[in-house]
């Protein structure tokens, strides 16, 4: 009994010398610092977005429509507190802002999740009250804003020719790339949309952000009405694009728009959709839409003739919930895992498909792209146009964290992985564990018709901008693919 106790102690001694070496050398084998980890998924990460590149000499060529506006960037709390609007004791969604106080309630209910939001302003007085207050914030930022200019941008420098269709004031367009031609109208006064951001930790009064994010406010005159359309459709026909990009939409939700409008606006677009050549792939960006009856007539008309759709975790589930015949979902998981995400883009892109199948008309949904803060997600059909799928999810990904940060140059300092160490490819029961690898980051594999490809972000922790990171994304990663 006693040689046993001390044998036991002896070998619980040895025992916990062992671990402690094994955990020792685990350690020091999985990175002599916490950095070390970052810094091998990044140039993974840059090495898989090198493997494609883009032609330079026959510049593919991308048209892209619609609208575009100048955005003034502010931080949302100091703007807040400048105009005097004491934090609001409930936290309430409204689809359009009509006064201060309701202006209070939205704002808190999307900042504390730290989900983005774009909102219409009905109220004149109070946007050029905010937009005054804003021109006078000491650290205000302008630029050149809208899906439609932010792609355009983004396309241009990454070597494409590129049409954008849109409306804007001369200094506007000078400020454009010389690969940008615009087809639209002159105006004098563009839209301006104001940008509340804010980063991770905010605080206004009770409420602390979970995320860095934005908020945004808009009274646009010009952008619902697509008034850019004709000119577009007229030099679209000579122009021979490649890709077709559609972006914007968002302008027309909850718009006073006289009755019948709004879908005489989307039966136009959706004809210019339905002429293009099938030479040219059609992309349609999602937006924060919380307006029914728009949602329901994209889906109806402009939905159906693409063959390539992008858009983040908020956008995605409430698509999804509309095609499953529910409402609208005005707020959703801002840090879903990969296996729900992965979930509902196979639920999407199945009933896109079959409602394509059962129509007879349009093309069928070839590729999803989903952006969210911590990963990538793309499904593409196989055989399909689309090419270097692994590649574009490598250069989503990276293209986060230039864009968030605001260098073209990736700081391991300034990042950090959010995704675990291993993601599951669905909730169902039993579903295959994918670990992440350093060495080789972007996970495809193939199910069905279709390969998915994953791929974790260099979350940036020194924010610049989170405005226009969805536009930016998905540009990039469409660049790869044409
Ligand atoms: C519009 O906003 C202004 C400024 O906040 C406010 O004084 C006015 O009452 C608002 N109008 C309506 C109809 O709510
Ligand atoms: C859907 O929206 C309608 C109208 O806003 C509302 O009456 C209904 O309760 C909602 N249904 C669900 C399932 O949320
Ligand atoms: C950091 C980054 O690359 N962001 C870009 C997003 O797109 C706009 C418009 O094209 C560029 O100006 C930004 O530099």
């Amino acid at each position: 009994m006693a040689a046993e106790a001390r044998r036991g102690s002896s070998f619980m001694k040895y025992g916990s010398v062992a671990s402690l070496l094994v955990f020792l050398l685990a350690y020091w084998c999985r990175s002599p610092a916490p950095g070390g980890r970052l810094d091998a998924v990044l140039s993974s990460l840059l090495r898989a977005e090198r493997k494609a590149g883009v032609d330079h000499f026959t510049r593919p060529k991308v048209a892209i429509g619609f609208g575009g506006c100048v955005d003034i960037i502010v931080d949302g709390v100091t703007l807040l507190n400048k105009i005097g609007l004491p934090p609001t004791e409930q936290p309430l969604h409204h689809d359009i802002i009509e006064n201060a106080e309701q202006l209070a309630q939205s704002f808190a209910y999307f900042f504390a999740p730290g989900a983005a939001s774009e909102r219409f302003v009905v109220n004149e007085t109070l946007f050029s009250v905010l937009v005054e207050a804003s021109r006078e914030l000491p650290g205000n930022r302008w630029s050149v804003g809208g899906n439609a200019p932010v792609m355009a941008g983004r396309m241009a420098m990454e070597g494409c020719d590129v049409l954008l269709g849109g409306s804007f004031s001369s200094e506007f367009n000078e400020v454009l790339s010389q690969h940008i031609t615009v087809a639209g109208n002159m105006i004098d006064e563009p839209d301006i949309h104001l940008i509340l951001e804010y980063p991770s930790g905010a605080t206004w009064g009770p409420y602390t952000s979970r995320r860095a994010n934005r908020y945004i406010v808009h009274s646009d005159d010009h952008n619902p009405y697509l008034d850019s359309l004709d000119e577009f459709e007229k030099k679209l026909r000579d122009f021979r694009a490649d890709l077709l990009v559609v972006g914007g939409m968002q302008m027309m939700d909850n718009f006073p728009f006289r009755q019948g409008e709004r879908e005489a606006l989307l039966g136009r677009l959706s004809h210019l959709l339905s002429s293009a050549p099938l030479e040219t792939s059609v992309h349609f960006e999602m937006a924060s839409f919380v307006d029914e009856g728009l949602m329901v007539h994209l889906m109806k008309l402009v939905l159906p003739h693409a063959d390539s759709l992008g858009m983040n975790e908020q956008e995605l589930p409430n698509l999804l919930s509309l095609f499953r015949g529910s409402n609208v979902t005005v707020l959703s998981d801002p840090n879903p895992r990969v296996a729900t995400v992965l979930d509902q883009m196979r639920e999407l892109y199945r009933l896109v498909n079959q409602q394509h199948q059962l129509s007879g008309s349009g093309r069928p949904l070839t590729r999803l792209h989903v952006h969210t803060l911590a990963f990538q997600a793309m499904i593409v059909t196989r055989g399909s146009q689309w090419k270097n799928t692994m590649s574009a999810t490598a250069k989503a990904s990276l293209t986060a964290n230039r864009h968030v940060c605001g260098s073209s140059d990736i700081d391991p300092n300034k990042a950090r992985l959010i995704m675990d160490e291993s993601f599951s490819v669905s909730r169902r029961e039993g579903s295959q564990r994918i670990p992440l690898q350093e060495s080789r980051p972007v996970s495809c594999w193939d199910e069905d018709n279709y390969q998915i490809c994953v791929a974790p972000v260099l979350v940036c922790t020194e924010v610049y901008q989170t405005a226009g990171g969805g536009d930016n994304i998905s540009a990039a990663g469409l660049v790869l693919q044409i």
